[in-house]
């Protein structure tokens, strides 16, 4: 049988024409996206992935096709996108790869957003533009190694020196930060409120070691940040947000792509599974012809059709400004529970060659244990959903 992954011949399923719910706009964007993806991101990114490596060459291309900030007005280099829009970027170059998607969710999401919702005007026009063509690359430091699911634990901390902010402490787990220019950072000022802050590279005391060993999300560089009495100017700081509220309404917009993106693997192992199985022949016959293969197929495009419908009607409540964090919870863990899933099943389908780099099924499966991990793990979404409908914190 004919390797075909590298040609990439990707089609995507659309069972309940869902294409009928979008613009005119949000195919072009699509189409485009897609394009961009099957040309640059899927001959390279297997090679990449094997090796570890983030492949850079990809950041201009990111930024041309819109993907950094896609809803930040155009005014400050963003593509002044509906949320439908943004969604259908993410799925689609998470598609490519989770990996490459983080790089975009982070830039747009967790570097650009906050620096547009928070900052200063100063800051915005000092920063969004680089950011939206790639020129600067961004990550975003929550996590630390004490605190990951309880982020208002957190110990880093500023302290008020006068003249700027002394900065100590250290973050882990943060996607780009290996390479990333600026740093947006969250860390308790005196009187123990959460503060946000942009950390750029070069200031003196502050470094950014890279994680070594990920068998998931490997084609995306994730490091520390360590700040050893870092002096951080004063008009670095974001002037008016205080409290869990700031980092956690970055991860809104986050966790929104994420639900759309996790769907896009999903189709991705689908559509390699179904193809796979239309060719493979055993005791005579196509494997799609037997009953349990079958099952597998109907299982996959019935919960794929199910997620479209979640995502599709959550970016036009978040369009209209109207989506709760609840709702996208659920999104989030629904779309990366029905993506590992579906990834499982479909490797299966394709037997031993279903483990090789030939077909990106077993990475897009080691990339979605990082998926239902970060941006609040798979139990913290649930416990969302919880205290949602019941009042009930079940948290601590
Ligand atoms: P809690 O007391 O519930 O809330 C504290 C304050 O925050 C407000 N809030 C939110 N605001 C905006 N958006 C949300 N989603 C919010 N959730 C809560 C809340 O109203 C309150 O405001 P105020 O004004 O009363 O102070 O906080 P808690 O300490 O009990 O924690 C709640 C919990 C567990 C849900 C939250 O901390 C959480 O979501 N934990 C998960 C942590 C997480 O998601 N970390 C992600 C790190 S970044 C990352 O993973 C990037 S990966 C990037 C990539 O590569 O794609
Ligand atoms: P823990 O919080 O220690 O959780 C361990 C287990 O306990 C989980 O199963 C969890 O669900 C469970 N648990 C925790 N609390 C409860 C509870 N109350 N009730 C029930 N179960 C509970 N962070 C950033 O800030 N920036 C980044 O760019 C970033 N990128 C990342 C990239 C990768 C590849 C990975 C793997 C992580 C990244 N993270 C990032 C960190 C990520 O957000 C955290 O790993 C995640 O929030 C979970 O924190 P933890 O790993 O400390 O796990």
């Amino acid at each position: 049988m004919e390797k075909s992954i590298r040609k990439d011949p990707y089609e995507a399923p659309d069972y309940y024409l869902l294409d009928e719910l979008l613009t005119d706009e949000h195919k072009l964007i699509r189409s485009t996206t897609r394009d961009w993806v099957k040309k640059e991101v899927s001959p390279i990114i297997e090679d990449f992935a094997q090796r570890a490596e983030f492949p850079k060459q990809l950041i201009k291309g990111l930024g041309e096709i819109g993907a950094f900030g896609p809803t930040i007005p155009i005014e400050y280099g963003g593509a002044g996108l509906d949320y439908t829009a943004y969604g259908i970027i993410m799925q689609e170059i998470e598609r490519g790869d989770s990996g490459i998607r983080s790089t975009a969710s982070v830039q747009g999401s967790l570097v650009m957003y906050p620096i547009y919702a928070y900052g200063t005007e100063q800051q915005r026009k000092k920063y969004l533009p680089k950011l939206a063509t790639g020129e600067l690359m961004g990550c975003f430091g929550l996590t630390e190694p004490d605190h990951g699911s309880n982020p208002g634990g957190m110990t880093t901390n500023i302290k008020d020196m006068g003249s700027h902010y002394l900065l100590n402490g250290a973050k882990m787990w943060i996607s780009n930060a290996p390479f990333a220019d600026i740093a947006v950072v969250w860390a308790k000022d005196e009187a123990g409120k959460i503060r946000g802050l942009i950390v750029e590279r070069g200031m003196k005391g502050f470094s950014t070691p890279e994680t070594q060993g990920k068998w998931s999300l490997r084609a995306s560089a994730t490091g520390e940040l360590v700040f050893d009495n870092v002096e951080i100017p004063k008009e670095n700081i974001f002037p008016d947000i205080t409290g869990l509220k700031g980092p956690l309404g970055c991860l809104n917009q986050a966790r929104y792509g994420i639900a759309w993106g996790a769907l896009g693997v999903a189709m991705d192992c689908y559509d390699t599974a179904l193809r796979y199985s239309k060719e493979r022949i055993q005791f005579g016959r196509p494997i799609a012809g037997f009953q349990l293969q079958q099952k597998k197929l109907a299982e996959m495009i019935t919960e794929i059709t199910k997620g479209q419908l979640l995502v599709w009607r959550l970016g036009v409540l978040k369009s209209q400004n109207r989506a709760s964090v609840e709702q996208i919870s659920m999104a989030k863990r629904n779309s990366v529970e029905v993506a590992i899933e579906i990834a499982r099943n479909a490797r299966q389908m394709l037997g031993g060659m279903g483990i090789t780099g030939d077909y990106s099924i077993m990475r897009h499966m080691m990339n979605l244990e990082s998926v239902v991990t970060y941006e609040g793990t798979h139990d913290i979404h649930l416990l969302i959903t919880g205290m949602d409908i019941t009042g009930i914190n079940a948290f601590k």
